[in-house]
């Protein structure tokens, strides 16, 4: 009898239901006979016998076939309009993070997907936690490339993102002893089901060898480079899919190989080895991410990282352009290149070689075009990371790059002279060579002289960068200067990461927000209203819970969900002043042990971040805040009201669990130091209240969620200058303060260090001697800050009030709206409908 009944319900299901569409049928039935087609003649698995990592695949072909149906489309109508302007993101780093969820939601199937593999028994949060996800980057530089792909499709901007496909992203964090340990990431291992290889597309790339002049059939002087040997770049191509707009971008990543000609002639010669040292010295080009925050000085890998991809990029849209019929010199009409900060910045000289050298181009003409494509943006003041490279290991790797560079360093000099005559320090300065001792190559200087647009990434940083390190280039090229801040993809970092806010912000004020992110002002009149606080607070409450069991799997500890979550999670870097927190909880501590019967609001807090591995200071950071926690987390007096988390291995997907669930949001650099901060945006989105400096982008932070409902403190950028400037004294602020003083006395005894007295001196001290990140300056502002923010808290009903406020004033900083200003300000450049194309 049931058995009837079900026969008689599946026919009434199958006569009723759509046509299943495999390859792009959006509805439940189609979703699932593609996930079980592919499950099985792609994994060679079916439903009953498949492995959670066959199923994430087939779930991931799935949605990568509906993908490719939309960039086909894109591609073909931008491509078929010679009027349309491209964009090219270059970038060393995209810091993707897992791509399933986003992809979802941006194809609006959450739902039917949902569906479909819950029908067939499994569910997809299980299946979405199985990926692996792309690290390709350091931290903040490659997070916001990534968030800006998101835009520009979403805001319907052709586009591409040019990179590496690094076969190892940055390394992965465990925790040994309280100490960083390094682990090598695969994230290869398992496939990637993103991504299409294009064989195809393979351009080669000359390394190493010398040039040579020649005369052409017009009788012109021509140089040719003759190389040592050529590498080949294959080109991987990822979706890069629009919010909900039918606009498909892609990301395409090289993968260096071995050129095969040239492998040829040496195995023919028999020397077998000699022919596989090449393949190995070719493949290794694209096998590592190099971490940042490390003197890159003789890094020879890394150089040929750069040219390897920005040549590979130049060259294949230069193919994309002349197969459109573009003409060589009109390169400037297809593309807008950005570059982003100086990694691709040899793009300026490589542009010049290509359309002088190999297509002829007169040079003026050529540097009209060059300058015309390529904008930089810069994302650091701090000096040591600004890039220069020995001029010996250009010439040896790139003989020919440097000559164009020397020609163009030489023409702009004479330019800078009539400009400004007898100036000789501005020579010596703007020179694209350094030659005050070894001779190195800035690329910072070959960048700006080679683009007709500069920016930093934000007001603030912008400003400094005119009146500090780029100075000179102002003076030269007003017109040049603009300040795009940055800004942060709300579909992934609310939308995905924070589906209880979504919905109750849906809830209240409909779903336009996460496409039009100004639109969240609407909720400003809910934060009066005492019954959306308290929906607001159980949302933040369970995220929390969520966050606390992960912790507990992840370091052991256990936390408090309705204690306050005061993260601060980044970079490991002195300048970001994670050891200022650590003070900060150490003078708690003391508090906690003068009188133990304190009334003191219980606090979590949580780091995250990896350090570079030859940062020493920065893994002596790590090491502290985890002696700090088994401190105090198993002190009987602190009665589990103080815990210290290091939440370890901090990437795209740990931050996902994380900004959802914290209270406080740490943003305590030394002013002038961080550029702009992205993490700051995301914390906000998420309803965390801000504790920071006025520096990078919390000033504008501040500024649009009002200066009641920030916690600010600390010196101000030029306070820092001041101090400086007038003989600062670390020491004698601490011979001053009796609780900093108890505070560093404390490290120093080795309570934190099981008696070991020396282990953290080389923090202490640098502190009392030096403290180039006035650490001892913002001590006692920052001391009173945190007591505010802890009265702050006592009132529940006050703090989610702030909450919401900073939740609702984000607009500004959806990275749409960045991707709108670089459209307007630098590039040109206006969202290409295809619907109406
Ligand atoms: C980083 C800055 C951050 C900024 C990001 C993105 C580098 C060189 N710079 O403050 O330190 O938010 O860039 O612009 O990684």
């Amino acid at each position: 009898m049931a058995k009837e009944s079900n026969a008689n319900n599946s026919k009434v299901k199958r006569a009723s239901a759509p046509t299943i569409d495999v390859r792009s049928g959006m509805d439940v039935e189609s979703l699932k006979q593609a996930i079980t087609e592919h499950l099985f003649y792609q994994q060679g698995r079916n439903i009953v016998n498949t492995s959670l990592n066959d199923l994430y695949m087939a779930v991931s072909h799935t949605v990568h076939d509906r993908l490719l149906q939309h960039e086909h489309k894109t591609m073909n109508a931008v491509f078929d309009n010679n009027n349309v302007r491209l964009v090219s993101y270059m970038s060393a780093e995209f810091l993707m993070g897992p791509q399933l969820g986003v992809n979802l939601i941006d194809l609006n199937i959450m739902a039917e997907m949902e569906q479909a593999v819950q029908e067939l028994g499994f569910s997809l949060n299980t299946i979405m936690a199985q990926e692996e996800e792309p690290g390709l980057g350091n931290g903040g530089l490659g997070r916001l490339a990534a968030c800006y792909i998101d835009s520009m499709a979403s805001q319907q901007i052709p586009a591409i993102g040019y990179g590496i496909r690094y076969e190892f992203g940055i390394f992965d964090q465990v925790i040994r002893d309280g100490w960083q340990v390094e682990i090598t990431d695969k994230w290869l291992r398992n496939g990637n089901p993103w991504e299409s290889a294009r064989p195809e597309l393979a351009v080669n790339v000359k390394f190493g060898g010398h040039t040579e002049s020649y005369l052409d059939s017009n009788e012109y002087l021509r140089y040719r480079w003759k190389p040592d040997y050529m590498v080949t770049g294959i080109p991987y191509d990822t979706p890069i899919m629009g919010y909900k707009v039918p606009s498909c971008n892609f990301l395409r990543l090289w993968k260096s190989e071995a050129e095969e000609s040239f492998d040829f002639s040496s195995f023919n010669q028999g020397d077998y080895y000699k022919a596989v040292e090449y393949k190995v010295k070719s493949e290794n080009i694209s096998k590592v991410l190099y971490p940042n925050d490390e003197m890159l000085g003789g890094k020879k890998l890394r150089l040929k990282q750069q040219y390897f991809f920005v040549s590979c990029s130049l060259q294949d849209m230069m193919n994309i352009h002349l197969r459109f019929d573009g003409k060589p010199q009109d390169f400037h009409k297809r593309w807008a290149i950005q570059l982003n900060d100086t990694h691709p910045s040899v793009a300026v000289a490589e542009l010049m070689r290509i359309l002088v050298d190999e297509y002829h181009v007169d040079w003026d003409v050529a540097w009209h075009t060059t300058c015309s494509t390529c904008s930089y943006t810069n994302h650091t003041l701090l000096p040591e990371a600004l890039e220069k490279w020995p001029v010996g290991l250009f010439a040896y790797l790139i003989p020919r790059v440097l000559e164009i560079i020397f020609e163009i360093n030489y023409r702009f000099l004479k330019e800078v002279s009539s400009r400004f005559p007898g100036d000789n320090g501005k020579l010596s300065r703007m020179s694209i060579i350094d030659e005050s001792g070894e001779k190195f190559v800035r690329m910072a200087n070959l960048a700006c002289v080679g683009c007709c647009a500069i920016n930093g990434v934000a007001e603030l940083h912008t400003e400094l960068l005119k009146q500090q390190i780029l100075h000179d280039w102002v003076e030269m090229f007003p017109e040049r200067f603009h300040n795009v801040t940055n800004g942060v993809t709300p579909r992934r970092f609310v939308v995905l990461s924070n589906p209880g806010l979504s919905n109750l912000i849906i809830e209240s004020i409909g779903d336009k927000w996460p496409g039009k992110l100004d639109e969240l002002r609407k909720l400003e009149p809910f934060a009066d209203d005492a019954a959306f606080r308290e929906k607001f607070r159980s949302v933040k409450l369970e995220n929390k819970k969520i966050l606390a069991a992960l912790i507990k799997e992840r370091t052991g500890v256990v936390v408090n969900p309705s204690s306050m979550f005061d993260v601060q999670v980044k970079r490991i870097h002195e300048y970001k002043r994670q050891h200022l927190s650590v003070l900060h909880i150490i003078a708690l501590y003391l508090r906690i042990k003068q009188n133990p019967d304190i009334d003191i609001v219980p606090r979590t807090f949580i780091f995250g971040g990896k350090a570079a591995p030859g940062y020493f200071s920065a893994k002596l950071i790590i090491k502290l805040i985890n002696s700090v926690g088994d401190v105090v987390n198993n002190d009987p007096d602190v009665k589990d009201r103080l815990k210290v988390v290091f939440f370890p291995d901090f990437n795209v997907t740990n931050a996902q669990l994380i900004y959802p669930a914290a209270d406080l949001s740490e943003q305590i650099s030394t002013a002038g130091k961080e550029a702009s901060g992205t993490g700051n945006m995301k914390f906000s989105m998420n309803g965390a209240l801000t504790i920071g400096t006025l520096d990078g982008a919390n000033v504008e932070i501040r500024e649009e969620v009002g200066n009641d409902n920030f916690f600010l403190f600390g010196l101000t950028a030029a306070q820092v200058e001041d101090a400086k400037r007038n003989g600062y004294n670390p020491h004698f602020i601490y011979d001053n303060n009796e609780e900093l003083r108890n505070v560093i006395s404390m490290i120093n005894s080795g309570r934190f260090s099981n008696g070991d007295t020396n282990l953290f001196k080389p923090i202490t001290d640098n502190l009392l001697w030096h403290d180039p990140f006035m650490l001892m300056a913002d001590f006692s502002l920052y001391i009173a800050c945190q007591d505010l923010v802890a009265e702050t808290w006592k009132n529940t009903a006050e703090w989610n009030r702030m909450a919401i406020l900073n939740v609702a004033r984000m607009g500004k900083f959806s990275s749409d709206r960045s991707i709108q200003d670089y459209c307007e300000k630098i590039w040109k450049v206006k969202p290409f409908n295809i619907r109406k194309a």
